[in-house]
């Protein structure tokens, strides 16, 4: 069941630590490469359509934009990576940013690793997988831009993803910002997270 939400309000932008809002409430990050639809998928998942800006530009969202749902969760749109054009002092803030960002929010329960169900795992979606747990974090694997594969196709393709992973099936969550294709999995996956 997706969960009813009835306010999603923009908090506030950081770069560092001493920008993040007091962390007194379970909260769940959303991490992928630009352009992706990571933007989006917080605008399907939260049922307003511009709560967060989206682009057909990549490298849209350069900062950690914290977002409050219904005053009991945060959601955290976090800088896309892997984009050639970006300029170089924005790729190199990357890293840094993201690593003062896992290392210091206790009160985050998962990383949704946001990726393109046609492009698949790359490398540094990879990476950020795997460092996770170093952080203590769950991460949860999505693969978005749906819409774009017929229903068999989808499923096969989600079959292939899991084999060359070594992951069940069933732990990759396909989704869809244009249909609103597993946005109700995806919910409860997260409250189950969040512990909500
Ligand atoms: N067909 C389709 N297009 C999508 C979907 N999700 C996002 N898009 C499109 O993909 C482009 C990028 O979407 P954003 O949500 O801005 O992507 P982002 O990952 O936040 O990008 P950055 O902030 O630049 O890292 C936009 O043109 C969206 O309309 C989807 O599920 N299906
Ligand atoms: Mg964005």
């Amino acid at each position: 069941m997706a969960w009813q939400v009835k306010t999603a309000d923009f908090v506030t932008s950081a770069t560092g630590p001493e920008g993040f809002p007091e962390g007194d409430r379970p909260e769940i990050a959303f991490g992928g490469r630009s352009n992706v639809g990571k933007s989006s998928l917080i605008n399907t998942l939260v049922g307003r359509k511009k709560l967060v800006k989206t682009s057909k530009r990549p490298g849209r969202t350069q900062l950690i934009n914290f977002f409050n749902i219904n005053d009991k969760l945060y959601a955290v749109d976090l800088p896309g990576y892997g984009f050639a054009k970006v300029p170089k002092e924005v790729k190199d803030a990357w890293g840094p940013m993201i690593e003062g960002y896992l290392s210091n929010r206790p009160s985050l329960r998962a990383l949704v690793v946001v990726m393109d169900l046609r492009r698949g795992v790359q490398e540094d979606d990879w990476e950020l997988i795997m460092a996770a747990p170093h952080f203590g974090i769950q991460p949860v694997m999505v693969f978005t831009k749906a819409d774009k594969f017929k229903k068999n196709a989808r499923e096969q393709r989600r079959r292939e993803l899991a084999k060359d992973i070594e992951a069940n099936p069933g732990d990759l969550i396909l989704f869809s910002s244009t249909t609103g294709l597993g946005r109700d999995e995806l919910w409860k996956r997260l409250l189950y997270l969040a512990g909500l």
